[in-house]
């Protein structure tokens, strides 16, 4: 599809990113997923050394897969560089992710990342934040006092299900739930965030903000830097 090749030319697009050497964060999505292959075939060829870690069990399995050299977490660790994607994205390179559910370890890693480059198809540029739902990491037992706070704060909160099985509830990779919230329009993002901290037993929420130092937004083929 259209999209899937925007995908694919900002996932290629970043490989130019990566210098000799680096270690580097890898993020996780149908847009940071290419990233992981083509970064795997510059390490398997020869173009590249370097090691990574992954925000996900799935991208970790994946850079495994293509011949990544994986490193646990460790104290003083930082990445040179981190690639992952987004599920929208503004003008100020402010970012709503989650989407697939890793925004616990992909907030971890890009806060812990000298440079968070975001891969994205032209979809996900918006000029203001909020049309997709924001999604939250909640600890099981929280749940019920977790979606009054958030309604009081004006959002409808949904409870994240298999896309297969309704009756099946979606578990992070720390074992919690996932709670998108649909705030229509998110005005203010960093109040938000800020109220959102405050709740017990929400874990992370998928509000990004000054982490993000650039953006490779594809249109077609073209791709688009956005320098925060
Ligand atoms: O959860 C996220 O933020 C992921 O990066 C993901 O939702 C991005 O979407 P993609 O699969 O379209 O790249």
């Amino acid at each position: 599809t259209p999209q899937e090749l925007e995908k694919q030319a900002a996932a290629t697009a970043a490989l130019r990113w990566v210098r000799d050497g680096m270690l580097v964060g890898l993020g996780t999505g149908s847009t940071a997923a290419p990233f992981i292959r083509a970064l795997g075939e510059a390490v398997r060829t020869g173009h590249l050394r370097v090691q990574a870690t992954a925000t996900s069990e799935a991208s970790d399995a994946l850079a495994r897969e293509v011949g990544i050299p994986m490193v646990p977490p460790q104290r003083g660790m930082r990445f040179d560089l981190t690639v992952d994607g987004a599920d929208e994205l503004d003008s100020h390179l402010r970012l709503i992710k989650g989407g697939g559910g890793a925004l616990l370890r992909e907030k971890v890693l890009a806060t812990a990342s000298n440079y968070l480059l975001i891969v994205a198809d032209s979809s996900k540029a918006v000029p203001q934040l909020g049309k997709f739902p924001l999604p939250l990491e909640v600890v099981p037992f929280a749940l019920p006092w977790v979606m009054d706070a958030v309604a009081e704060l004006g959002a409808n909160p949904v409870v994240r299900v298999s896309k297969t099985d309704a009756a099946q509830q979606v578990l992070s990779d720390q074992g919690n739930l996932l709670v998108d919230c649909h705030f229509g329009q998110i005005n203010d993002p960093a109040q938000l965030a800020t109220q959102l901290k405050t709740i017990p037993g929400l874990v992370e929420h998928g509000l990004f903000l000054g982490l993000a130092n650039a953006a490779l937004v594809a249109h077609g083929e073209q791709v688009q830097v956005l320098q925060a």
